[in-house]
């Protein structure tokens, strides 16, 4: 569909007016938001990811792409939101202590309100000892860990092993997500699961 490649040129040129008009737009033809989600937002996104990869572009370009991205997402977010139901339960989110990535674990977040489930949202750079006191004073069942790079991944780990030493790995569940990781690293490190996406990550969770 030529609106959803134009949303994803724009995002990828840093363009967050002419993304959150055409997002718009969009909306206005009837595209559904998850369409425009994946198949403009997502996908302009993962262009700049190879870019960056290959040296052809650079950080200030993919923080632009970023606010981009947030511009249409902010237009989605409603209609994600929609709950399906309530009463799911609490999960406490966020990105882990050294990394600043946080548009995966906002749209986790979104997609886990969509489902009915009671979000909090601890932002990105926290600490494992700030996921773990707040599941508890929250009382929340599960605790979901975002990572994006190589090198923050293991305070995933960290968080499982502080949950062990307070003896409540049975009672709190936790999951993981972000593109480092995967199936074999979250049994490596004990974690509850891992999902490969937002669809996923509320899979992942109501089974939990
Ligand atoms: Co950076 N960055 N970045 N970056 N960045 C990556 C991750 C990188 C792969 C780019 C590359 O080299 N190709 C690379 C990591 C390499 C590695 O470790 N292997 C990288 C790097 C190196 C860096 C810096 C170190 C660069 C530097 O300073 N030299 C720096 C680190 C800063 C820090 O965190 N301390 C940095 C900075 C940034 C920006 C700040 C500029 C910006 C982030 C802005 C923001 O988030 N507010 C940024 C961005 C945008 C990216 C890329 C281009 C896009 C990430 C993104 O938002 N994707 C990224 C390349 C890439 O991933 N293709 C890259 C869209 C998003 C919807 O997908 O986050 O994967 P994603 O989330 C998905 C799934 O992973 C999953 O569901 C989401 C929705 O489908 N998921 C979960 C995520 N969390 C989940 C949790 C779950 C379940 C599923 O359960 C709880």
């Amino acid at each position: 569909m030529e609106i959803l490649n134009q949303i994803a040129e724009f995002l990828e040129k840093g363009e967050d007016k002419s993304v959150h008009d055409l997002t718009e737009q969009a909306l206005k033809n009837g595209v559904p938001a998850t369409q425009i989600l994946n198949q403009a937002l997502i996908a302009g996104m993962d262009v700049i990811g190879e870019k960056f990869r290959a040296h052809e572009i650079f950080l200030p370009d993919v923080l632009l792409a970023a606010r981009a991205m947030q511009a249409g997402m902010e237009l989605l977010k409603p209609l994600l939101t929609l709950a399906e139901q309530s009463g799911l339960g609490k999960i406490v989110i966020g990105t882990v202590k050294g990394d600043l990535h946080d548009i995966g674990k906002n749209l986790v977040g979104i997609m886990l309100k969509g489902a009915g489930f009671e979000v909090i949202d601890l932002g990105k750079d926290v600490s494992p000892e700030k996921f773990v006191d707040t599941a508890i004073n929250e009382k929340a069942g599960i605790i979901g860990m975002s990572a994006l790079l190589t090198t923050t991944m293991p305070v995933m780990n960290n968080v499982v092993e502080l949950l062990k030493q307070k003896k409540l790995k049975d009672q709190i569940k936790v999951i993981v997500g972000g593109a480092p990781a995967s199936e074999e690293f979250a049994a490596e490190i004990g974690a509850d699961a891992y999902a490969f996406d937002a669809a996923s990550a509320v899979e992942r969770v109501k089974q939990l």
